[in-house]
């Protein structure tokens, strides 16, 4: 027996194991895939991922195939060992009890009794403790059935519209044409309180404009908009001039590169990130996307360049670099809405006058919204939208607030000092 085990066991170590490496790497897609589910959509990889997905799923039930196998067929031999203990423990003890009575006591026990008796005992004895294994587990299989159906079942809140409209090569206006919105709660309801409310705003193509706010003020929920990620409760967003609810989501989103506030990355390698968005862009695209994004020195700071690894999502890089990468990611899109939410929240406030220097310069013409925490990071921009509670308090350029709107002027103090300060800060730009 021990021979037996020895022959089989180690065959199935290495089996194993390699079984394992490819269960982490499924669930290493499913975790990037849950923690950056919005980068998904908004450069449309839905196809790309479950694809992704299901080869590596098909790959791990190859390899588990194959232990499973030699398990299996080690089950006859148990078996057969079993019954052969059973045997031998007849032989041994049968006779035994056999000798000193028979021919005297007809209700003797017999050797053939005790075998019979033994394999009673083992065909009762398996399906009792399959019974106590598997009922404990029914619980289990319930509740996780009921919440595999649940979402199974879960009608996304956003749909590509029938009768969809193809846009086009848009030319980037965007408008906001007195929306209202809630975030739809549990039973996809609206909820009661707006984050945002009759907001009415109008970004002409190759404005840049700046979104500012305190938190919790409604600036994701705002840009969120644009790409469709969820829909107004009243009022429209349109680009050029169109209702997005009836636009071709993939066109849609095709043109619209975003920066989300969570800069996801995906294993793989820098070249491979920068690509996600836009599948044809050559080496020299992405070398011009990664300067602009400031990214291109510590690219080649790395030991492989652009073909260097990036582990689970993106976990060997800085918040800076991957903040830097995920805008290059954007910028590569090759995008004519470009949407950055506070991308620039990381790098210092040198880098991010030189990202902002290079994006006016490099993406003239493309619409750029920017949602900054920083004064430095709006005062450039065409028009400055600043939001209070889901409301637009002051919307104007940095000169027209400075005169118009004392909130606005009070967090450009708080944030530079003194007003000269500013002026002098203007005047390098
Ligand atoms: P930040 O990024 O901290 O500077 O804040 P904002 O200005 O980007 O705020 P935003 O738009 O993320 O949140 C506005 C409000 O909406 C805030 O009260 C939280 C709420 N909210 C944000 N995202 C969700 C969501 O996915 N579901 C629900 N139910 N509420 C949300
Ligand atoms: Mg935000």
């Amino acid at each position: 027996t021990k021979m037996k085990i020895a022959v089989v066991a180690p065959g199935l170590v290495p089996l194993y194991a390699k079984a394992q490496t490819k269960l982490d790497r499924l669930n290493t897609i499913f975790r990037e895939n849950i923690a950056g589910v919005r980068v998904v959509k908004a450069f449309n990889r839905d196809a790309l991922e479950t694809d992704r997905f299901e080869r590596q799923n098909n790959e791990l039930y190859e390899a588990q195939l194959t232990p499973a196998f030699r398990v299996a067929s080690f089950q006859p031999v148990l078996f057969g060992l079993l019954y052969l203990a059973v045997g031998l423990a007849v032989i041994v003890v049968g006779p035994g009890v056999a000798d000193g009575v028979v021919g005297q006591d007809p209700d003797a026990v017999t050797p053939g009794d005790l075998t019979t008796f033994f394999n009673y005992l083992l065909t009762a004895m398996i399906p009792i403790m399959i019974v106590a294994f598997v009922l404990p587990e029914l619980g289990k299989f319930e509740a996780s059935l009921d919440r595999a159906v649940e979402v199974l079942e879960m009608e996304p809140d956003v749909v590509q519209p029938t009768d969809a409209v193809d846009p086009g090569k848009i030319e980037g206006r965007i408008e906001f044409r007195d929306v209202t919105m809630s975030y739809l709660d549990e039973h996809g309801e609206p909820g009661a309180v707006p984050v945002l409310e009759d907001v009415d705003l109008t970004i002409e193509p190759g404005q840049t404009v700046a979104i500012l706010g305190q938190t919790g003020s409604g600036k994701t929920s705002l840009i969120n908009l644009i790409p469709r990620f969820y829909d107004v409760t009243a009022g429209a967003v349109l680009v050029d001039g169109v209702d997005v609810r009836t636009l071709d989501l993939d066109a849609l989103r095709r043109q619209i590169g975003i920066a989300p506030q969570q800069a996801v990355l995906f294993s793989g390698t820098i070249a491979s990130n920068l690509r996600y968005g836009n599948d044809d862009a050559s080496f020299v695209d992405l070398q011009w996307a990664a300067e602009i994004a400031d990214a291109h020195g510590f690219i080649c700071a790395q030991v492989d360049g652009y073909d260097s690894v990036v582990t689970e999502q993106g976990n060997n890089l800085s918040g800076g670099q991957r903040q830097r990468l995920s805008l290059a990611r954007a910028i590569a899109a090759d995008p004519q809405i470009l949407i950055l939410d506070d991308t620039t929240s990381a790098v210092d406030a040198a880098t991010e006058a030189r990202i902002q220097d290079r994006l006016r310069d490099e993406l003239a013409g493309r619409t750029v919204v920017i949602v900054a925490q920083r004064i430095s990071t709006a005062i450039g921009a065409d028009k400055i939208v600043l939001l209070e509670g889901g409301r637009v308090a002051a919307s104007g350029t940095h000169a027209e607030l400075m005169i118009e709107s004392p909130a606005y002027a009070e967090i450009v103090e708080s944030q530079l000092g003194s007003i000269d300060e500013v002026t002098e800060l203007l005047e390098q730009q």
